[in-house]
């Protein structure tokens, strides 16, 4: 039988881990409005109730990691998250999309043994620091080259103030300077590219090596892919929460995950001499000048400016629509004030 603690559940949460006749469940994972839930009383499936569906808000939606408060059969709410990962969606508007909640560490997994993508870390960086959570990169598939030591030079000089390992899902190696962050009712969750092998890094956590060895078929049928988000509890007590690769890797809404992936970038422009300077050609450029004396990779400054832009757009997005919302809620509270009066207004005596 697993503790509130066993599923994670914080101490210094503010609110009551269960009221009246409600009892709170972690939720494990989601599919096609059905949820898994992990409770002290063992786990259940439970429907995701069409009030909460309706309402297309990711603070209310269970999402994988989320505390519910169970009401009998239903769901009653979704609890106050902690942290989130949180990616953005395309669609008709942009919408948010949390992929884990309420977890203490991110993994950033990549390829040590593929040609290294410097500006793909920083994204999935800026991702993990916005999630309030600490952000970890892991190179995996150490064994598959000869020079895994390039590609945690290269992941480091892009992983400010973040611990870089070296790992392999295969052979194990690196694993066991991981365990600090895997201790009994702490939360993980590993956030990478499409084959980079998170889930062969949960089955070795969950020392499982059977699905590890599964290869690539030459002609790349029958390879498993993680279709769905998942939390693990571990031998160790931990939780881990198994993503599918992101596809598409959105930032959501806010610069404080961009302004600690690219802090140094950010510390140079605090010194340029104007307040407002575009860093082009400015006089007193401080990013230029780190530019030119080749203390800052141009390559860097460029994904900074571009996601810089990215996280602008969502932000004209959104902000367009909440003020679509406003006025339709304006308009629907001066309808039933004129309907209220109507009813109130006396009527002539017959
Ligand atoms: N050589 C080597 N291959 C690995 C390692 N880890 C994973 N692989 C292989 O890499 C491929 C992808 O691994 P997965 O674990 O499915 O990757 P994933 O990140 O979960 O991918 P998605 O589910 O698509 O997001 C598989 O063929 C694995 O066998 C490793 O440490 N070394
Ligand atoms: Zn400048």
């Amino acid at each position: 039988m697993l503790s509130l603690t066993d599923l994670g559940w914080n101490p210094q949460r503010s609110d009551a881990p269960a009221t009246g006749d409600c009892v709170v469940g972690r939720v494990s994972r989601v599919d096609r409005g059905i949820v898994s839930v992990l409770t002290t009383g063992g786990p259940t499936r439970i429907r995701i109730p069409n009030r909460l569906l309706a309402t297309q808000d990711s603070d209310q939606l269970p999402s994988v990691g989320d505390w519910v408060l169970l009401a009998g059969e239903e769901i009653d709410r979704v609890l106050a998250r902690t942290s989130a990962v949180t990616r953005k969606v395309a669609g008709e508007r942009t919408r948010a999309q949390v992929v884990a909640a309420n977890i203490d560490v991110v993994f950033v997994v990549d390829d040590a043994s593929a040609p290294p993508k410097g500006r793909r870390i920083e994204r999935y960086l800026a991702l993990a620091w916005e999630s309030g959570a600490l952000p970890v990169v892991l190179l995996n598939k150490t064994d598959a080259t000869q020079d895994a030591e390039s590609a945690v030079e290269h992941a480091r000089a892009v992983s400010l103030g973040v611990d870089v390992h070296a790992v392999s899902a295969r052979t194990g190696a690196g694993l066991e300077l991981l365990t600090k962050h895997l201790a009994r009712g702490r939360t993980v969750v590993l956030i990478g590219p499409s084959g980079v092998g998170k889930s062969s890094l949960v089955n070795a956590f969950r020392g499982n090596r059977a699905m590890v060895t599964q290869d690539l078929r030459s002609d790349g049928k029958g390879r498993h892919t993680t279709a769905y988000r998942e939390m693990h509890p571990l031998p160790s007590g931990a939780l881990l929460i198994d993503t599918p690769g992101l596809r598409e890797v959105g930032l959501w809404a806010s610069e404080d995950g961009l302004d600690h992936t690219y802090a140094d970038v950010v510390e140079l422009a605090a010194q340029c001499q104007f307040r407002d300077c575009a860093h082009r050609t400015e006089p007193g450029c401080a990013v230029a000048a780190a530019i030119d004396t080749g203390d800052l990779d141009p390559a860097r400054f460029a994904s900074w400016l571009k996601l810089q832009r990215e996280v602008a757009r969502i932000q004209d997005r959104r902000s367009g629509w909440e003020r679509a919302q406003a006025a339709a809620q304006l308009r629907a509270r001066q309808r039933s004030y004129k309907a209220a009066r109507d009813l109130e207004r006396p009527r002539r005596p017959l």
